[in-house]
């Protein structure tokens, strides 16, 4: 087998986001685009001569041609072995789960998590390194910077692997693994959580309904709920992949999943309900005619972490993302745990994590996890609150309630607004940008702002600097907004709009969020002047 030199023009567009390169199917179609990145990859993080790296995607369209061309390339460049994931599947966290337990170098994740598939929809891959988490920013960037310059890849000449049957075989001279996708995760699961304790509750005749989305997630779903845990069958929908996501749109939140919340808002509602995005990483919790916002689940979740086996002897820390709300901060006070604030992407939580300083980390997009990996997790948020439910025999929502009886409720809303130009985003932008001088002291209806910033974080292990993270009002009550860019679309731009206010009158936390937050998103409308600048009179989604 030959080993060919191909030249490549360099790319200028192949900057990292928030989680990944992402870019529509059909730019990573184009000739030599996937391969210029994924040479820069292994120019950047230079994987020593026989190392194992391991390799999988949530199985949008375009995954398994992009894993064939990224095997021969890793036999190329003196990659010993590579473990990937039967048919080319491995969600996220359990690709990071199989990274730590094989002592991998590190590994190649395909997914445009919760951005729609198929020949129309994105793609995305993201390098993660040895501690199963997301490469750290200094790292992405000069993947970006290697991208550019890059003029010319390696590749074998070789016949494609098959990738449906386990086993071992040889590329050049290195070594195929195809692993079972789903055992080493299930089988972590079943570590962390009490599984005769969640089989007790099902087998009670407790209902709950798992929305894999035609994603990811189904396969996981089927082995953990149904054969390990006797769930009855009907307890997962949608739970066979499908290249293109039947369609859908894989992010589990109150609109895109639509289907699960009539079914836990219907008559029949089953006591529980949940769903994961494109990649498995994300999670939404539902209870019987009632959704737990995502700050509020990792609050909830650290408030009881001691009731599930893995987390009894109490956490070391919490972090969370800068936009995801302060309810948990109010747990770590009360245990007396170190609380820390980072920017948006799981990448910033590594290194607490490989310190020792953390254990639960959160986002407010529907993104919970624990150091039992380095990715965000959906399945393992689902088995914590299964696993609350089946020690505390309360409902999702008399958890919750009891909760903000204790703690106060931290209301919360996030309003995205997609597809913008790029032009009237940035406008927006700059437009609060330039009242942050005047902003401090003044007074908006009943809020007083305290202080405005662009969020800058120092990472505490390495000191690394993360500027403009996304644009702060901070109110003297606590109260904020928060204003920011995403960083993985793939064309136009989405503006989110995150709104925080406390609320420690028990007698008004039935209320609905958006009610509470009235006057909060009416200051914030005013603030960006959003609908002069971009013609929107409603956000596309609000969660
Ligand atoms: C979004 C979320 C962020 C999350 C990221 C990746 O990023 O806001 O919290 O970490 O998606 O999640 P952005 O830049 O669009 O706001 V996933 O499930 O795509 O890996
Ligand atoms: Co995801």
């Amino acid at each position: 087998m030959t080993i060919r030199t191909i030249s490549t023009p360099g790319f200028n567009d192949q900057k990292p986001g928030t989680s990944g390169l992402r870019k529509r199917v059909k730019v990573f179609q184009q000739p030599h685009y996937l391969e210029n990145f994924v040479q820069s990859v292994f120019d950047t993080v230079q994987i020593p001569a026989g190392a194992t790296i391991v390799l999988g995607g949530d199985g949008r369209f375009y995954n398994r041609e992009a894993i064939q061309v990224i095997l021969k390339m890793a036999a190329a460049n003196g990659v010993g072995r590579v473990l990937v994931g039967q048919a080319g599947i491995l969600s996220t966290p359990a690709e990071s789960c199989v990274i730590r337990k094989y002592q991998a170098f590190g590994g190649m994740v395909l997914s445009a998590s919760h951005n729609p598939g198929g020949p129309e929809g994105d793609f995305g891959i993201k390098f993660n390194i040895q501690n199963g988490g997301p490469a750290p920013e200094k790292i992405t960037e000069a993947i970006f910077e290697r991208a550019k310059q890059l003029r010319e890849y390696r590749i074998l000449e070789a016949a494609d692997i098959e990738l449906d049957q386990l086993g071992t075989y040889a590329l050049g001279d290195m070594q195929v693994e195809v692993i079972d996708a789903v055992r080493d995760y299930a089988d972590l699961m079943e570590e962390i959580f009490d599984f005769a304790a969640i089989k007790a509750l099902f087998a009670a005749g407790f209902r709950m309904k798992f929305d894999a989305m035609h994603a990811v997630t189904g396969p996981y779903a089927r082995e953990i709920f149904i054969r390990r845990l006797g769930a009855p069958a009907d307890s997962i929908m949608n739970a066979n992949p499908l290249p293109d996501f039947g369609g859908g749109h894989p992010d589990p939140n109150l609109t895109y999943a639509h289907e699960l919340v009539e079914i836990l808002y219907g008559a029949q509602a089953p006591e529980f309900g949940a769903a994961s995005d494109g990649d498995g990483d994300r999670n939404m919790i539902l209870g019987k005619h009632f959704f737990v916002t995502p700050s509020d689940s990792l609050a909830i979740i650290a408030a009881n972490a001691t009731c599930i086996r893995g987390y009894r002897d109490g956490i070391a820390g919490v972090a969370r993302s800068m936009p995801t709300s302060g309810a948990v901060d109010r747990v770590a006070k009360a245990l007396n745990i170190p609380c820390f604030e980072t920017p948006t992407g799981w990448k910033f939580f590594g290194n607490l994590m490989d310190a020792g300083k953390v254990t639960l980390c959160g986002e407010e997009s529907f993104g919970t996890s624990s150091s039992h990996v380095r990715e965000k997790d959906g399945l393992w948020a689902v088995l914590c609150w299964l696993n609350i439910l089946a020690v505390k025999r309360l409902s999702v929502e008399q958890i919750v309630m009891a909760h903000w009886r204790e703690f106060g409720r931290n209301v919360y809303s996030r309003l995205d607004y997609e597809d913008l130009p790029v032009s009237q985003a940035n406008q927006l932008m700059q437009h609060v940008t330039e009242q942050f001088t005047h902003l401090p002291c003044q007074q908006l209806g009943s809020y007083r702002v305290h202080a405005c910033d662009n969020f800058s974080y120092t990472d505490p292990i390495d000191g690394s600097v993360s500027r403009n993270q996304g644009l702060r009002i901070l109110f003297e009550d606590g109260s904020r907004i928060v204003i920011r860019l995403s960083g993985t679309g793939t064309e136009g731009a989405t503006l989110r709009i995150y709104l925080e206010a406390y609320e420690p009158d028990t007698s008004r936390h039935a209320l609905d969020a958006q009610e509470l937050l009235k006057e909060l998103i009416k200051i914030a409308l005013n603030l960006t002047q959003l609908q002069a600048i971009t013609g929107r009179d409603k956000p596309t989604v609000i969660t």
